[in-house]
């Protein structure tokens, strides 16, 4: 089976009854744990992995890195650690983000109230008392009045229901569980299977040190640069001096990048002026070329048909092998149909004699074998396998923890045919638990860490209310659940992501059940959704039942 590993814990006091449990010690996690704790409220993290920073601890496979500026995804919250921390480059890598985290957690004092290798096996409300019960995987167990899931949309990683994976004598990881020891590459034969933003990353990071290296490609996507530098000493200052207008954009976006839509329509410029564009936005750093092009490439499919066949004409160009290149260009959607992976000479690692792409559409992979991988073509031997397979996204983190409402409904059931949220932040039956990055949510569509200011902040609010006013418990109405379920869906309509199988449809060939496409997030834009939640509190916290018994 795939390798995993193990690092040490710091240490927690005896107490086993908090005023609220948090699940997750990542970005969400963590931001939760200092608001919370200015609140005065004792509080637990419980993290499953051996260290702080969820995505930026787990994710340390070659070449792991930010897609958004990484100045754009730092904390908010403090301006004394928006001044002191130095990003090294404009998309920084795992290491140095794994870093940032830590550092937070202990300029903050933060590290006392976080208990590591603690993976919450299940959570269970208790009218009588009005709390949640929470078990961990080892039998421990913890009460509080309020859990907040901090779990993250991407952590339920999956490996392909492929026969003979345990039987593979060499080594393999999935990207999400890798190693903290260096890999050596060196002259190994090596496997990817998988080419999301994950594969992308991986493949153009260690194609250049192994002795082989073999691509399983099922759905190619659209890949373009992400134009990565170091931050010079000038821009360092210059970014910092530009803190406060640039968090003020970051507001005003729909996914709180620092890209723009253009206002202008594809077809209402010259061909001459559409194509100079986009060659100036194929040259641009990190996601404008999906997020500032013409405002109708993701909504209206002629649009997206011709900046596609741009991107396939760049594709065709940086691929020497017009047989490859052709694999490459994805063929069952437009761009940014899917996440777009971000790339650095992705694609010229195809040009190189040791590489090879196969595509398992057209020869499936049939099993693992004790020495490699057998296609319905022919068999490969391998040192190493790596599985850049995904997440079993947004729902699969939840369903990997029994929790149990006033009901006695799961929350796994109860969201069996899709999720039934208010806000994306908690569900009918489950009173006192909000889900940070839950279903329904702007956070699963946002340069994420300012979506997860802003859900904290709301779910801090919330409890600072509750403790103020005697409220010891707080649940959605039915009603508002349904309504803001509907609304979610009719947003997500004639989008033309929707049309397409990816984790943002939560399509997952790897889980049972996962083979509906279905609206995850809420697609109005950060802006418009944080407008909703400020109305919900303003109103006295309208669609819910505050009760002070
Ligand atoms: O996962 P994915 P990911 N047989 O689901 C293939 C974020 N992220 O880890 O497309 C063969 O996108 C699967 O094939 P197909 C980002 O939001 C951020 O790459 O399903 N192939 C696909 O190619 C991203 O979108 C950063 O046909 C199989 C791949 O595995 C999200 O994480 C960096 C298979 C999975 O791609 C997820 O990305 C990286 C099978 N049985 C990721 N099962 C940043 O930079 C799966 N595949 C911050």
């Amino acid at each position: 089976m795939p390798d995993t590993m193990v690092a040490p814990s710091a240490t927690v006091s005896d107490a086993t009854t908090f005023d609220a449990i948090i699940i997750g010690a990542g970005i969400a996690g963590i931001y939760q744990l200092y608001k919370l704790r200015a609140l005065g409220l004792s509080v637990r993290v419980f993290e499953t992995g051996g260290g702080v920073g969820g995505t930026w601890y787990w994710n340390r496979y070659p070449g792991a890195r930010f897609d958004s500026e990484s100045y754009t995804y730092g904390y908010s919250f403090s301006e004394e650690l928006l001044n002191e921390w130095n990003w090294s480059e404009h998309f920084s890598a795992q290491p140095e983000n794994e870093r940032y985290l830590n550092h937070v957690v202990d300029r903050f004092g933060l590290r006392k109230d976080i208990q590591c290798h603690s993976r919450v096996a299940s959570a269970t409300w208790d009218e009588s008392e009005r709390q949640w019960n929470v078990v961990l995987d080892d039998g421990r167990s913890y009460r509080s009045r309020f859990v907040i899931t901090a779990v993250g949309p991407l952590s339920a990683d999956t490996l392909p229901r492929f026969e003979g994976i345990a039987d593979f004598k060499g080594r393999s990881f999935h990207t999400y569980r890798w190693p903290h020891e260096a890999i050596d590459f060196t002259g190994k034969r090596v496997a990817v299977i998988g080419t999301g933003a994950t594969g992308v990353q991986v493949i153009q990071t260690i194609a250049p040190l192994v002795g082989e290296l073999t691509v399983f490609q099922r759905t190619a996507n659209w890949c373009t640069p992400l134009h990565n530098k170091r931050i010079t000493e000038e821009e360092q200052a210059r970014l910092k001096a530009g803190y406060p207008a640039m968090f003020e954009l970051l507001r005003q976006t729909p996914g709180c990048y620092i890209h723009m839509t253009d206002p202008r329509g594809t077809f209402e410029v010259t061909p001459e002026e559409r194509e100079a564009f986009w060659e100036e936005l194929y040259a641009k750093p990190g996601f404008a070329i999906w997020m500032a092009n013409f405002r109708d490439v993701l909504t209206d499919l002629k649009a997206n048909a011709l900046f596609s066949e741009f991107v396939a004409w760049k594709i065709r160009q940086r691929v020497k092998d017009p047989a490859v290149a052709e694999k490459l260009i994805p063929k069952n959607h437009g761009f940014g149909q899917r996440r777009v992976p971000q790339e650095t000479g992705y694609y010229e690692v195809y040009n190189l004699p040791h590489v090879k792409l196969v595509d398992t559409r057209e020869t499936p992979i049939q099993r693992v074998t004790e020495t490699g991988i057998a296609c319905s073509d022919q068999s490969y031997e391998f040192d190493i396998i790596i599985y850049a397979t995904g997440f079993d996204a947004v729902l699969g983190s939840f369903d990997r923890i029994e929790i149990r409402g006033a009901g006695g409904v799961t929350l796994k059931d109860y969201w069996a045919e899709g999720p039934k949220t208010y806000l994306g932040m908690m569900s009918a039956g489950f009173p006192n638990l909000l889900t940070i990055v839950g279903p329904h949510n702007a956070s699963t569509r946002c340069n994420i860490p300012r979506c997860i200011e802003q859900n904290v902040d709301w779910a801090s609010d919330l409890i600072h209310y509750a403790q103020d006013h005697g409220v010891t418990r707080f649940e959605t109405t039915a009603e508002a659940e349904a309504e803001w379920s509907r609304h979610v869906e009719e947003l997500a309509e004639g989008l033309l992501y929707t049309l397409v199988d990816s984790w943002m449809t939560g399509v997952n060939t790897n889980v049972e059940g996962r083979n509906v496409r279905r609206v995850l997030q809420y697609q109005g834009g950060a802006p418009q959704y944080r407008e909703h939640c400020d109305e919900v509190a303003k109103a006295g916290y309208k669609g819910m039942v505050l009760d002070r018994g």
